[in-house]
């Protein structure tokens, strides 16, 4: 398939135009996480689909409860609905999701479980999720970008590892320790599959994509290295040499100082900044790499509200004003989020001068 241009996509997508060269203004915005929980017509969804796996696998409500949020209010850019656990599911390892509770995944210890993963039987699940993105595509509207992602295989890995959310990702850092080549080898794995992925999706008809490295602020900086960085680089190189024209955004939560390393060596076209990450820290992150850069309200903020909301929205709006900049949030929407906040910080991004 040849895809458009991105020049030739970014006359109707105004979320592209950063990526192709051009600051826009007012910035592009859309939300991570917006389809979800704080939604009463995500939560009526997802009760008809049954599990929330089941709900990724289900095009038509997966394709439903990405167009919501879009219908409310109308940002730039939609996100696919799926999660970064549907890799290791297609992958082979069991993962479920308890209510209340999160995540749970039958871990892998050691060289043994690496057994369980098998890279051939992934083709039926993912050709499920990139329905979705057929059904998005068509149902969208023209001028509202389409974002693909997936997990990266550092923050993946944890969850394969540790076998459920943890706080400090002492499974993972610890194997990575301890037996550094069975945990290259888990990398490698994801490493592939994720490519793959990405590269179904763009074939399906996403725009740009984002690779999500939640938890990228647990690990030493030689760690880092090693597992987040290098990995990602690989994956941005074998996709631009595919795609040179699909815009890919990290996400390295919590890198802090490490961010422009993270940028310049990983080769992405955009740095999601987490909300700890100072003003002047964005704005410097902006200059040095000269790529575009997102982020990073509070999503508590977002919960609050009120005068304190529309202060900060405007500090950040005046802080990014000129440069290749996506007003987002410094992580996903909580789902006590109020509607009618996100109806406000539309209304405020929109109308910046
Ligand atoms: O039952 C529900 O409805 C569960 C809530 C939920 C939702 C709405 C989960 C469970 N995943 C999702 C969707 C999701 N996850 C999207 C959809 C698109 C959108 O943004 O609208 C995306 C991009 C993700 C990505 C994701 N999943 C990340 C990376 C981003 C981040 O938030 O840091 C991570 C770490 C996950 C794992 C995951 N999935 C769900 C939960 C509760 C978690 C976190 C588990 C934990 O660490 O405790």
């Amino acid at each position: 398939m040849t895809l458009e241009t991105l020049g030739k996509r970014a006359e109707r997508r105004r979320f592209l135009r950063p990526f192709a060269g051009e600051p826009v203004w007012p910035p592009p915005m859309w939300l991570m996480r917006q389809a979800g929980r704080y939604l009463p017509e995500y939560r009526e969804t997802r009760g008809k689909a049954g599990s929330f796996l089941n709900l990724c696998y289900s095009p038509e409500l997966a394709a439903e409860v990405t167009l919501q949020p879009i219908r409310r209010y109308q940002f730039d850019a939609s996100i696919l609905f799926s999660d970064i656990l549907v890799v290791p599911d297609a992958l082979g390892q069991e993962v479920r999701f308890v209510e209340g509770e999160g995540p749970r995944l039958d871990p892998i210890e050691d060289a043994a479980g690496l057994r369980r993963l098998d890279l051939a039987q992934t083709a039926e699940k993912y050709s499920i999720v990139c329905e979705t993105v057929s059904i998005l595509r068509r149902d969208l509207p023209d001028e509202t970008a389409l974002i693909g992602f997936c997990g990266a295989p550092w923050t993946v890995a944890t969850y394969m590892v540790g076998g459920r959310g943890s706080p400090d990702q002492a499974a993972a850092r610890l194997l990575a320790y301890k037996d550094p080549e069975t945990f290259q080898r888990l990398i490698d794995i994801l490493v592939e599959s994720s490519v793959d992925y990405l590269s179904r999706q763009i074939e399906a008809g996403v725009d740009c994509l984002q690779i999500f490295d939640s938890w990228a602020g647990s690990l030493a900086d030689n760690q880092f290295e090693r597992w987040v960085v290098a990995p990602t680089r690989v994956m941005v190189a074998r996709l631009k040499e595919k795609y040179p024209d699909v815009p890919i955004l990290g996400f390295p939560r919590g890198a802090d100082q490490l961010s422009a390393r993270f940028a310049a060596e990983t080769g992405v076209d955009a740095v999601s900044c987490n909300t700890a990450m100072p003003l002047s820290g964005m704005v410097e992150l902006s200059e040095r790499t000269g790529g575009v850069v997102q982020g990073n309200l509070d999503p508590l903020l977002l919960v609050a509200g009120g005068e304190q909301l529309d202060e900060r929205v405007g500090a950040i709006l005046a802080a990014m004003k000129g440069r290749k900049f996506v007003f987002n949030l410094g992580h996903g929407i909580l789902q006590y989020t109020p509607p009618e906040n996100v109806a406000r910080l539309v209304e405020l991004v929109r109308a910046a001068a």
